[in-house]
């Protein structure tokens, strides 16, 4: 596939391709341009040009293109899910849900495309106040590979809405599905160079939006180390950033909770994605009461679990999406073994052997009784591999929760009111689910506290981060 530049496929100015592989498999099944700082230079010029024109619609008329451009995309799900399962490996049914959800958020910002905007403000005899809202300009959008979908309607949908062009660039491992549906929104009526994908390497294409001086604010979700970099070029320039790089989350079990409702959000929340999401259960706290009847039935629910490509419509979890996060965990569970750094209770290693030829498979994983220090629950652990810790009261649960640089989201199972407002008072998080763990509807604001990044995504905020304030003040 090629890039989308002024609403055509046009080739990358260099010569590179980069191939595209299906993490199940490990063959290629595309390649996209390797983009350049050239690329990224046409794609703003068109983004651009193409501005005044969008940013003079009226909100109902790209809200309008929005309605109209997820009817599009949900006619053509099964399609596009086939697509999104090949190249980033997640089950067949998770990836026709994660293209309907993109939907979700286009109509969801559609239908804010009526609210009026603004305020009025009476100054007495000095006069009265307008402020508007107005778009930025040109934005950049950096996406990753483990929910490439709907990380873009995060970041697309309300930008277009508020009036904004797009610069955007995939990830090189999961680029094809983006790419069809920014062509389906351009079928759908979005005018050329609204919305440009460059395809490409970080270092090259993605540094090269985040110093573009044309580019206003970019929107990054990746790792923390990348997102400092981008916040470290955007802010020498004086640009804005949102930040969002991935968290640590702690789902805390207590003695009252429904244990059955709990396995059942552990297992969701940690192995949907095979562990590659934002806001995964990345560490679990259970309390000591009900900790081993709670302990037997998970391990029986991981064993379970049907691991094989994403295709098979019986497969639960399927491999993680890249070389890179494949040896990084095989990595991380080997320092496990070694150091005896917790009891794995189940799982601990890559699969290997009949059916799992060249992909990137790994057990489902359950450890408990992690050690203190251990990657397990310094890092960001992303896949399949599930620590838990038994604790003893509230007391320690919130602090082991807070034992984290990241913050952006946490659970905690009870039916208890003031286990509740402790947790959501003293837990530092931007979300905190009660009794529910990972669901991220595009109604509600999204993004974390510490190093788990800066600025909200989704909901009405999403719109303000998107658009900058002007007053009229009228004298008269
Ligand atoms: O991320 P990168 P990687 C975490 C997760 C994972 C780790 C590494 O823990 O194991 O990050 O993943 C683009 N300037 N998350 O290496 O490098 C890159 O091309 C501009 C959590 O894949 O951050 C891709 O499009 N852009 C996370 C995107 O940034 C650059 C989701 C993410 O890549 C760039 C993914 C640069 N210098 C990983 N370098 C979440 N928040 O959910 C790379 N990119």
């Amino acid at each position: 596939m090629h890039m989308r530049i002024n609403g055509a496929e046009v080739p990358s100015a260099g010569a590179g391709w980069k191939d595209v592989k299906n993490p199940a498999t490990g063959e290629t099944i595309d390649r996209v341009p390797d983009g350049t700082p050239e690329d990224v230079k046409n794609a703003v010029e068109s983004a651009e040009s193409a501005f005044p024109k969008w940013s003079g619609k009226t909100g109902r008329e790209r809200g309008l293109l929005l309605f109209h451009a997820a009817a599009q995309v949900r006619d053509r799900h099964k399609e596009l899910g086939r697509l999104l399962t090949i190249e980033q490996g997640k089950p067949l049914r998770e990836a026709i849900d994660e293209v309907r959800g993109f939907c979700n958020v286009l109509e969801f910002y559609a239908g804010l495309s009526s609210q009026p905007a603004g305020e009025a403000i009476h100054l007495g005899s000095q006069g009265d106040c307008m402020v508007f809202h107005e778009p930025l300009g040109v934005c950049g959008a950096i996406i990753p590979w483990n929910m490439p979908v709907i990380i873009m309607g995060w970041k697309v949908a309300p930008a277009l809405l508020a009036g904004n062009t797009i610069v955007m660039k995939p990830s090189s491992t999961a680029p094809l599905t983006a790419l069809s549906i920014s062509a389906i929104l351009e079928e759908a009526g979005l005018p050329p160079g609204v919305l440009n994908i460059v395809t490409g390497s970080g270092g090259s294409a993605g540094e090269a939006i985040v110093t573009h001086p044309s580019v206003q604010k970019v929107s990054f979700t990746g790792s923390c180390a990348t997102g400092c970099r981008v916040r470290e070029l955007a802010g020498s320039r004086n640009k804005e950033v949102i930040l969002e790089l991935g968290g640590s989350d702690a789902m805390i079990v207590m003695n009252d909770a429904d244990i059955r409702k709990a396995v059942d959000g552990a297992i969701r929340g940690r192995f949907y994605n095979a562990g590659q999401t934002c806001t995964a259960v990345k560490r679990l706290f259970v309390h000591r009461d009900s900790a081993e009847s709670f302990i037997s039935l998970l391990k029986v629910r991981v064993e379970s679990l049907k691991v094989g490509n994403g295709l098979d419509p019986k497969v639960d979890m399927g491999p993680v999406n890249n070389r890179q996060q494949y040896d990084t965990l095989s990595e991380i569970m080997r320092s496990v073994k070694e150091n005896r750094e917790g009891t794995i209770l189940t799982g601990g290693s890559p699969l290997k052997g009949d059916g799992y030829n060249n992909g990137y498979f790994f057990e489902p994983t359950l450890v408990r009784d992690v050690a203190e220090g251990s990657a397990l629950l310094t890092g960001e652990i992303f896949g399949p591999v599930l620590p838990l810790m038994v604790i003893p009261d509230l007391d320690a649960a919130i602090r082991e929760a807070n034992r984290s640089p990241y913050g952006l989201g946490a659970s905690i199972w009870t039916n208890d009111l003031a286990t509740v407002k402790r947790v959501y008072h003293e837990v530092h998080a931007g979300i905190i689910w009660v009794n529910r763990h990972l669901t991220v509807p595009p109604e509600i604001p999204f993004g974390g506290t510490k190093e788990s990044g800066i600025g909200r995504e989704n909901g009405y905020r999403a719109l303000q981060e998107y658009s900058r304030t002007k007053t009229l003040f009228l004298g008269w």
